[in-house]
């Protein structure tokens, strides 16, 4: 038989679309709680100590959030959560790979600003501050192109690009203003909050869009 899929993970981080990916799927998968992303034995996982981290059923490690994403695309091609046909492809590539080295960069800079900078408190501060502004302006963007016309990126059919979308809006600092003041990004969040796995990958994650 097999190997199981390994996700490392933590709540509230990136592991949480791939997870409920893996579910979804019904891919044999097995989940592994990181304590500390800076113990030598993650460390040894994954140097840049970070979540998530896969493990594929063949051994290989992979980390980025994103690849696992197309990973799973490849391995699940008749999976509802994947793109079909070329124009679908092509706008999921785009906006997956915007969610990932802009969206989810801004919201790393609020957070671990301490990559961001070697500065002091108030430098730190800033950089958040500037994280924020920047989630704003790439939310609204994001809104405006890749959610015209929607409900979804790839228009009435969905795909976990939407799945990671909703990910990286519980991570807003205030996440019922965000969805207000976006709501087009709103309709979506609540069409990847309908589908049937994911409130107990929410719930485990600790994440959430408040009442
Ligand atoms: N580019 C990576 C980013 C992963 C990442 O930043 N993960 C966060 C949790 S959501 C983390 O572990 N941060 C710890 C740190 O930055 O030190 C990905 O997409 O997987």
């Amino acid at each position: 038989m097999a190997n199981p899929y390994r996700l490392y993970w933590t709540p509230t981080s990136g592991s949480f679309v791939v997870e409920l990916m893996l579910r979804e799927a019904g891919a044999p998968h097995e989940t592994i709680q990181v304590e500390d992303r800076r113990a030598e034995d993650f460390l040894a996982v994954n140097p840049l100590g970070k979540v998530p981290v896969l493990e594929l059923p063949d051994g290989t490690v992979m980390t980025e959030s994103a690849a696992m994403v197309l990973q799973l695309f490849d391995a699940y091609p008749e999976a509802d959560f994947t793109p079909q046909g070329a124009a679908s492809w092509t706008k999921a590539r785009r906006w997956l790979m915007f969610l990932t080295c802009e969206l989810y960069t801004a919201y790393q800079q609020s957070y671990h600003s301490e990559h961001f900078t070697v500065g002091s408190r108030i430098a730190r501060e800033e950089v958040k501050s500037a994280g924020r502004g920047r989630v704003r302006e790439l939310w609204k963007i994001f809104e405006a192109q890749a959610l015209d016309p929607g409900p979804f990126v790839l228009g009435e059919r969905y795909s976990a690009v939407d799945a990671y979308a909703a990910m990286l809006a519980s991570w807003d600092q205030s996440p019922e203003v965000l969805l207000t003041i976006r709501p087009r990004l709103g309709s979506l969040v609540q069409a990847v909050c309908d589908r049937p796995e994911t409130a107990a990958v929410l719930e485990k994650y600790r994440l959430g869009f408040g009442a």
